[in-house]
């Protein structure tokens, strides 16, 4: 039998430093810690211990020179978490605050968020602290090539499949897949959010941001309500919020805010014409991370250094990073009335700010279901790179819609409480788990 705190006691004392680690799988244990007691199978095959230790980790140097002609040294990593369901996957991450910790807790969730798609994908994460700030284009370059001559030596289409994250969209994936092929002389499915014009899908880059508003739909709906004039707070103005604010609009919602490191900005008309969708790609390209030109270009409010979970809003979609959304927000947030609340950003909320909107019996979705229509079209493009051949866009939009209703479906299934409340968290994270740990258990140790 397992006690929650003396298993996390023992796991920080194995993975010292590591904070967001323990805190992802402090989140996914503290929900299935009874299905596991109650379970001998899973006892007698020591689940735990072994879904929280990654397969393999690597850790390489990446060496790529500046334009100055100078010599820069980045690390670059590859966790391996757990292949029970299916070929490694998950993305890359180019970011100043990635450590080894932060691509375990990344890797950690999407084992769960991969299983929850119903899609053959095991877990893994990796990336670099390199970060595109300031970069001219011919640096990312550089550093795509060198961090690709060592990622090579670990990937493979039937093995471990990257894709983007924070910092790698389709110009860097372009660039790392250039290498691969430069390298391996192989045109296969190694990669997914390639670029269309050899061998990515149609809707890759919107999916994230679509899928957490299908996703949104469908906790809606359950409770007999509609997107139709919702005002939405989101954060962020990189990929994933881009296509939340496409589809949010397409919805009859209306996007109040968009954020960076810099501050927020407050847009009462709506984020919501394809002028505002392009600028928003046109500033992730410039490689400044700052939202505030879009309050100048758009004339409306820039709030600097603070977050928009102070705005009034319906609902809540934290879409930029982890722990983006602490205790203070959360309060903030529920004071003004906040009636949903979708984490579409990996651990997007802190522990405390995720169990207040619990406590308020607020319907808040946790990002390993509510984000999982990205790496859900990425399965979707490794399908169609195996079967050399490309769906269409409606294809591709409907078979995202289904897998959004079925992780919703899962969660509904596994996450209603006594008092008809859906706890998404434990919904998604019994889900998920149960899927792999039966693998686990079927495969053997
Ligand atoms: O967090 C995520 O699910 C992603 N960055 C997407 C991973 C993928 O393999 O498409």
């Amino acid at each position: 039998m397992y006690d929650l705190e003396s298993f996390i006691k023992e796991l920080e004392a194995k993975n010292p430093s590591q904070p967001e680690f323990i805190e992802s799988v402090r989140e996914v244990l503290s929900s299935v810690i009874d299905v596991v007691n109650e379970n001998p199978v899973y006892l007698k095959n020591k689940i735990l211990e072994r879904i929280t230790e990654p397969d393999r980790v690597f850790s390489f140097k990446v060496e790529w020179e500046n334009d100055d002609k100078e010599i820069c040294v980045n690390k670059g990593y590859r966790v391996q978490f757990n292949n029970a369901l299916g070929p490694y996957k998950g993305g890359l991450r180019f970011h100043s605050s990635v450590t080894l910790g932060t691509l375990k807790f990344l890797g950690f969730e999407q084992i769960f968020k991969n299983s929850l798609t119903g899609l053959p994908m095991g877990g893994g994460k990796g990336g670099s602290d390199f970060s595109a700030r300031g970069k001219s284009d011919s640096e990312i370059l550089r550093f795509c090539r060198s961090f690709m001559t060592e990622l090579q030596k670990y990937i493979g289409p039937e093995t471990d499949v990257p894709a983007g994250d924070i910092g790698v969209g389709a110009r860097e994936i372009g660039y790392l897949y250039g290498q691969y092929k430069r390298l391996r002389s192989e045109n296969t499915g190694v990669l997914t959010g390639k670029p269309l014009e050899f061998g990515g899908s149609l809707i890759r880059p919107e999916a994230t941001g679509y899928g957490s508003m299908y996703f949104a739909y469908n906790m809606l709906k359950e409770r007999g309500d509609s997107m139709e004039g919702k005002r939405i707070a989101l954060s962020g103005f990189g990929n994933v919020a881009w296509g939340a604010a496409v589809k949010a609009s397409e919805m009859g919602a209306k996007v109040v805010t968009l954020s960076g490191p810099d501050g927020y900005i407050i847009d009462e008309e709506g984020v919501n014409t394809q002028e505002k969708w392009a600028y928003m790609l046109y500033l992730r390209n410039t490689n400044n991370d700052v939202i505030e030109p879009y309050a100048k270009r758009f004339n409306c409010t820039f709030v600097k250094n603070r977050k928009p979970w102070e705005v009034p809003v319906d609902m809540a979609f934290p879409c930029a990073i982890q722990n983006e959304l602490d205790l203070k927000d959360a309060k903030e947030l529920i004071a003004n009335g906040v009636k949903y609340v979708v984490e579409t950003s990996n651990m997007g909320l802190t522990r405390e700010a995720f169990n207040a909107f619990i406590e308020e019996r607020i319907p808040t979705a946790p990002g390993k279901a509510a984000n999982a229509g990205g790496v859900a079209v990425s399965g979707l493009e490794m399908s169609q790179n195996a079967m050399h051949l490309k769906w269409s866009k409606e294809e591709v939009d409907s078979k995202l819609k289904a897998i959004m209703e079925g992780i919703h479906h899962s969660c509904l299934e596994e996450g209603r409480e006594d008092d008809g409340y859906v706890n998404y968290q434990k919904g998604a994270n019994i889900a998920g788990f149960k899927k792999v740990a039966d693998a686990m258990c079927l495969l053997g140790y």
